[in-house]
């Protein structure tokens, strides 16, 4: 299958947007904050300070795109704007934390699905879509599961136990699933590329034995493969295009790929202030790719396999927040975004992590909303490439 990825883009300047609102809201706080000089939408966007918000998902429909966000069941309790935003502006939600193993499997015996299921019902109240995160990742484990620590068979039916309870209890009700989440390790010369964690290679057919246990359980979610730093062409994206076939050769039911898309802005000098880690040395942030052309071909090759591709957990990390840098964000989101579109709806999602800066896993002020909820130049700039694009049509 191969999809035309040609795209106009219309000059909408000063168009005035339907169903537009909530100046009034956010307008108090404008001028009292530490974004207040800076957060200016980008210049070349139509819209002025003042102007009222527009909705984002309703923008993106035309191209049948969810836009995302994860969501997180404590901020849903207790910040009445944060649900507002929530529901105002995203189609689709994550829930962050609340369906993962440290949330649904305090001890070994218990199963509590306490968050999870409010994460959904909210979502589901409000016409939401959910992807459903995660059902295995090697790390942020509950500490109970390390005593299994090499014990296959255990580990085997303990894996199984767990997506069959937690994907009964939600069949019908996720569009989609992530795992195995964040597996893939670049290759290496022995060829190895899965990392060594709890469940590999105590495991050695994991990926495998995962989609399958699920897919016999809810035939009605996409089944995705969610990482990090392969948005561009490289060794692990590479790594990835190869797992994928193989798993689709082998009929292993495989429907997506998860993007998570957390990048950060290099100061100019080249250093940057985020050097997050995970798995002891595998950066989470990607320095924002040089060439997007190598983002737009990466994406086609995995479409040409016939699979979705979802933009998962999207953050831009900045290193101080100065009009420049703000802008440069704006441009991330703008050039991702428009990459995404091309290729809708096998891009059929646009999600980040979380959409204010306060609630981010990351420093750096990477969301679409500063602290007080005022809309940044790169929520703007997702509006516009949103108003002003034409959806493609294929075929
Ligand atoms: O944002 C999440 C943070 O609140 C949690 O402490 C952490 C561990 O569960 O996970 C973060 O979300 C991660 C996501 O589930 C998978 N991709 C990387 C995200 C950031 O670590």
């Amino acid at each position: 299958m191969v999809y035309t990825a040609s795209c106009r883009t219309m000059n909408f300047e000063g168009l005035v947007l339907a169903g537009i609102f909530l100046a009034t809201q956010h307008g108090a706080a404008f001028g009292q904050h530490r974004y207040s000089e800076a957060a200016q939408p980008s210049h070349n966007t139509p819209f002025s300070p003042d102007a009222s918000l527009v909705r984002l998902k309703d923008l993106a429909r035309k191209f049948d795109v969810f836009i995302g966000t994860a969501s997180n069941a404590q901020y849903i309790r207790r910040d009445k704007e944060y649900v507002r935003i929530l529901n105002e502006q995203f189609s689709l939600v994550t829930p962050e934390n609340a369906c993962k193993w440290t949330a649904i499997r305090p001890n070994e015996e218990t199963f509590d699905f306490t968050d999870c299921d409010f994460v959904l019902a909210m979502a589901e109240a409000n016409q939401q879509t959910v992807r459903g995160h995660n059902l295995c990742w090697g790390i942020h484990n509950p500490d109970w599961l390390a005593k299994y620590d090499k014990n296959s068979s255990a580990l085997r039916s303990l894996l199984v136990d767990h997506i069959t309870r937690v994907g009964k209890r939600y069949a019908g009700r996720v569009y989609s699933w992530d795992f195995v989440n964040e597996a893939v390790l670049k290759p290496t010369e022995n060829g190895t590329y899965l990392k060594t964690n709890v469940w590999y290679p105590a495991i050695p057919d994991i990926i495998d034995l995962a989609f399958k246990t699920i897919h016999s359980i809810d035939r009605s979610a996409k089944l995705f493969y969610n990482d990090y730093g392969y948005e561009v062409i490289n060794s692990k994206s590479d790594a990835i295009h190869r797992m994928v076939k193989t798993m689709l050769l082998n009929n292993v039911p495989v429907h997506g790929i998860g993007m998570e898309a957390h990048f950060f802005i290099h100061n100019d000098d080249g250093s940057h202030t985020e050097e997050r880690l995970i798995d002891g040395d595998h950066k989470l942030g990607s320095p924002v790719p040089a060439d997007w052309s190598s983002v737009e071909d990466n994406f086609r090759r995995f479409i040409d396999l016939g699979l979705e591709i979802h933009i998962t957990e999207m953050d831009v990390s900045i290193p101080s927040i100065t009009k420049y840098f703000l802008e440069k964000q704006a441009d991330v989101y703008r050039n991702l975004l428009k990459i995404c579109l091309k290729f809708a709806p096998m891009c059929k999602s646009f999600e980040t992590w979380e959409f204010v800066d306060k609630y981010s896993w990351r420093t750096g002020e990477p969301d679409y909303f500063d602290d007080n909820y005022k809309p940044k130049p790169c929520f703007f700039a997702v509006a516009d490439t949103l108003n002003t694009t034409v959806p493609v049509t294929n075929g």
